[in-house]
């Protein structure tokens, strides 16, 4: 079960500038088999889900509350691992901050599934330690891998940490029954909802919750400490 994704314009990846869940995650798949085509515009994703270090200067810069378990954060070594905890609206105004904006389900499932509509980032092959980080209990921050480090697991476009290490919150309001009715073009998503959807799994999930068309959703005021997120832009800058 899947969307198949296909992509208008070349896609261009910029570097960035560049646990338990309190309950088990629902689950289900995007779509079902045979589901039609949406395009998604030309986009530059950040490389690697946002840090620790980028959202402690963001902190700091707007006032914000800290996340969830920010206290387990060891700067010296934890500063380039992703930030978790946060909630949609702490990863909006992140992105928005730096004139970004969080990736749609269809555009992070473009970044993640390339243009041959793979399982994985990396391709059909299941996870391993060495694509993804995934399977893992909570000891501290160090739980979750160093943005980057994974090289294996990095997406068709250079995009790392896709699958596993921490889920992203992405922009749409979830409905199991989008892809179905959705818009062929650029879809965003329904107009309301009462939780936001997320990609990719996490550190805590299992080897099938990593694949691409994987679908999670929460209330957008609710943290985890397996959850972070990443932002887009529509153009260089
Ligand atoms: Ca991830």
């Amino acid at each position: 079960m899947r969307i198949r994704i296909a992509l208008t314009f070349s896609l261009a990846v910029m570097l960035s500038i560049s646990p338990v869940s309190a309950q088990a995650p629902p689950i289900e798949m995007t779509g079902k088999d045979g589901a039609p085509s949406v395009y998604v515009d030309a986009y530059y994703m950040d490389k690697y889900e946002v840090t620790t270090s980028r959202y402690a200067i963001f902190m700091q810069t707007t006032g914000r509350e800290p996340p969830t378990r920010w206290k387990d954060v060891n700067a010296p070594t934890d500063g380039e691992r992703p930030v978790v905890g946060v909630t949609w609206h702490d990863a909006d105004a992140y992105c928005r901050h730096y004139g970004k904006r969080l990736p749609t389900e269809a555009e992070w499932e473009k970044a993640a599934r390339g243009a041959d509509g793979r399982l994985f980032p990396w391709g059909n092959e299941e996870p391993t330690r060495a694509r993804a980080n995934f399977g893992a209990a909570w000891i501290g921050y160090e739980t979750l891998a160093v943005g980057g480090s994974l090289e294996a697991g990095k997406s068709p476009y250079g995009i790392h940490d896709l699958a596993g290490n921490a889920w992203e919150w992405v922009t749409d309001w979830y409905d199991m029954e989008y892809y179905k009715k959705s818009p062929d073009r650029n879809p965003t998503g329904p107009t309301r909802g009462g939780s936001k959807a997320l990609r990719g799994g996490s550190w805590y999930n299992m080897l099938y919750d990593l694949r691409s068309t994987n679908r999670n959703y929460y209330a957008p005021k609710n943290s985890y400490f397996d959850v972070g997120f990443r932002c887009l832009q529509e153009g260089p800058k």
